[in-house]
C-alpha cells in the first residue's frame, strides 16, 4: 500500500507541476489590484518618457511583466465583466457599459465569477473600490465600499466646461486623505493586518487615473507643464481608415482633439493624467509596503492590471473606445511566490486569460467553458511557444486581433486595418488592401470570434453614434 500511495503522490506532483500548493497544504493568497483607465504610461512600460511610477516599477522588477497584454473590451464594465467571468464580450453579448449589474443579464446571471470560483474551493473573497464596475455581492460578499468613486469634485469645473462632470482636469483643492483611492488603500491595508483562517482573494480597485483628473498640487508639481512631452501624432493618420471606423471610435463624451489643441489644454491634460498616475502609484506603494510587512508577505501572489488603455491625442482621439493599441494595451504584472523575477513576456495575452491562469496557479481544478487560456506556461518560461493572439471587441463583428508583430482589425462593415508593429508602433500606416499582406490577414482573420452574440437587452451605447441613434456624429466638431 505504501508504494501505491507514493505513486499517487508522484502523479499528483506531475499533474500539478510547480503549482502544487494543495499537495503541500499552503495555498497562496491572491492580491488582485485593478487600476482604472491606466495605459502604458508607467516607468517599466515606457509609454511616456516622464511617467513617475516607482511602485509599479519595483513590482515589475521583482516579478513578471507582460509587455503585450490587451483588454477584451475598451470600456470599463464589459472589460471587467469579461475578465471576471472568463467569457468574451462576443460570447455574452455584453459589449457596452450597460446594464451595470451582470446578474440582470440572461447570459451572465448564472456565471461563476473568478472570486466565486476561489470561494468554492476554500478561499474567502473580499474587495473594495472598483474591481467589478459595480460590485457583485455574490463575488465579493465582503465589500468595503467605493468611498465616493470618482469624486470629490471642486465647486467649479477647472478646464473642460462641457458634458459629463467627470470629464475635467486640473489641480484640485483636495488633500490625499479625501480621495477615494486613499480610502481603498487604507481598507486593503487594514485587511492585510488581520488574522485570517482561510486563504484570501483580496480585490483592491483604484479609480485614478480615470477622469476627472483631479489630484492635489504636489502630484501636478512633479510634471512642470511647459516641459511635458506630448504624444506623437500624424495629421493624415485618419485618411487610410474607413468612415465606419471613424464613426465607431467617435465618443460623444470625450473632448475633441482640435478643441484640446486650440484651447492650449493638451500639455495640461497630459500633465493631469501623469499626475493622476503618480498619485495612484503612491497608493499602490502603500498597499505593497503593508503586504511586505504582513504575515502574508511570502505567500501572496500580486496581480496588477488595468481594464483598458487610453488615448491622449494619439490618432487625434481622446479616451478609450477604439480597437487601436492605445485603447487595448494594458499593464499586467505578476509578482510573488514562484513568479520569476525581472522577466518580461512579449507574447500577446488577454485579461481573459487571468481566470484560467489564477485557477491553475492556485492549484484549483480547471474550470470548463472559459474563453481564455492559462498563462502558466509563459510564467514558467517567458519564451515558450505561443500561438494565440489577443482579441479585443467593440460591438458585434468589430474585432482587433493582436499578435506579437501585427494588429489586424475587421469592422462590421467589412473594412479592415493591418499594422506592422515592427516598423510602425503608432499604427499610422494601414497595410490592409495591399495584396502582399493577404496571407498575414488570413492568418489573423482565422482568430476572429465565430460567435457574435447580439447586444444584451438594455445595452444600447449612449456614447456611440453607431449604437445609439440619438447621438449625432459630428466628425469636424
Ligand atoms: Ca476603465
Ligand atoms: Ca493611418
Amino acid at each position: 500500500m505504501l508504494g501505491r500511495g507514493v505513486f499517487v503522490f508522484a502523479v499528483c506532483l506531475a499533474i500539478l507541476g510547480n503549482f502544487d500548493w494543495v499537495v503541500r497544504g499552503a495555498q497562496p493568497n491572491i492580491l488582485f489590484i485593478a487600476i482604472d483607465d491606466l495605459n502604458d504610461w508607467t516607468g517599466s512600460y515606457g509609454g511616456h518618457p516622464q511617467a513617475k511610477t516607482p511602485n509599479l516599477d519595483r513590482l515589475a522588477a521583482r516579478g513578471l511583466q507582460f509587455n503585450n497584454a490587451h483588454c477584451q473590451s475598451p470600456i470599463c464594465g464589459p472589460s471587467r465583466n469579461s475578465l471576471l467571468t472568463g467569457i468574451f464580450p462576443s460570447t455574452s453579448g455584453l459589449y457596452f457599459l450597460k446594464p451595470l449589474d451582470i446578474r440582470s443579464i440572461d447570459s451572465l446571471k448564472a456565471a461563476v465569477t473568478l472570486p466565486q470560483y476561489f470561494m468554492k474551493h476554500g478561499y474567502e473573497a473580499l474587495a473594495a473600490g472598483k474591481v467589478f464596475h459595480l460590485n457583485d455581492d455574490a463575488s465579493f460578499p465582503q465589500y468595503g465600499g467605493d468611498f465616493g468613486r470618482l469624486g470629490p469634485y471642486p465647486e467649479k469645473r477647472i478646464s473642460y466646461h462641457k458634458g459629463s462632470k467627470n470629464v475635467d482636469w486640473g489641480v484640485a483643492p483636495f488633500e490625499d486623505e479625501a480621495m477615494p483611492d486613499t480610502k481603498v488603500a487604507d481598507w486593503t491595508i487594514d485587511q492585510l493586518g488581520k488574522k485570517r483562517e482561510k486563504p484570501f482573494f483580496l480585490g483592491c480597485g483604484f479609480f485614478r487615473p480615470h477622469v476627472p483628473w483631479y489630484v492635489g498640487k504636489k502630484w501636478f508639481d512633479a510634471f512642470p507643464r511647459e516641459s511635458v512631452a506630448l504624444p506623437e501624432t500624424l495629421d493624415s493618420d485618419g485618411d487610410d481608415i474607413s468612415g465606419y471606423a471613424r464613426k465607431l471610435t467617435f465618443s460623444a463624451s470625450a473632448p475633441r482633439h482640435h478643441w484640446v489643441v486650440e484651447n492650449d489644454e493638451w500639455q495640461h491634460s497630459v500633465q493631469a493624467y501623469l499626475a493622476s498616475i503618480h498619485f495612484v502609484d503612491h497608493q499602490l506603494g502603500r498597499v505593497l509596503d503593508a503586504l511586505e510587512a504582513s504575515e502574508y508577505a511570502e505567500n501572496t501572489l500580486i496581480v496588477v492590471w488595468s481594464d483598458h488603455g487610453y488615448h491622449l491625442g494619439e490618432k487625434q482621439r481622446w479616451a478609450k473606445r477604439s480597437l487601436w493599441e492605445e485603447s487595448t494595451k494594458v499593464p499586467l504584472i505578476f509578482a510573488g511566490p514562484r513568479i520569476p523575477q525581472e522577466q518580461e513576456v512579449d507574447r500577446p495575452v488577454g485579461l481573459i486569460d487571468l481566470y484560467p491562469t489564477l485557477v491553475e496557479y492556485a492549484g484549483l481544478p480547471a474550470k470548463p467553458h472559459l474563453d481564455g487560456a492559462s498563462l502558466v506556461p509563459l510564467i514558467e518560461n517567458p519564451m515558450a511557444a505561443w500561438s494565440r493572439p489577443a482579441v479585443t471587441t467593440f460591438g458585434p463583428h468589430n474585432h482587433a486581433i493582436r499578435s506579437e508583430r501585427w494588429r489586424y482589425i475587421r469592422y462590421a462593415d467589412g473594412s479592415e486595418e493591418l499594422y506592422d508593429h515592427s516598423k510602425d508602433p503608432h499604427e499610422w500606416i494601414n497595410l490592409a488592401g495591399k495584396a502582399r499582406f493577404n496571407g498575414i490577414i488570413d492568418a489573423h482573420a482565422a482568430w476572429l470570434p465565430q460567435v457574435n452574440a447580439p447586444l444584451v437587452a438594455g445595452s444600447a451605447d449612449s456614447d456611440s453614434p453607431i449604437y445609439d441613434p440619438k447621438v449625432v456624429y459630428q466628425p469636424n466638431e
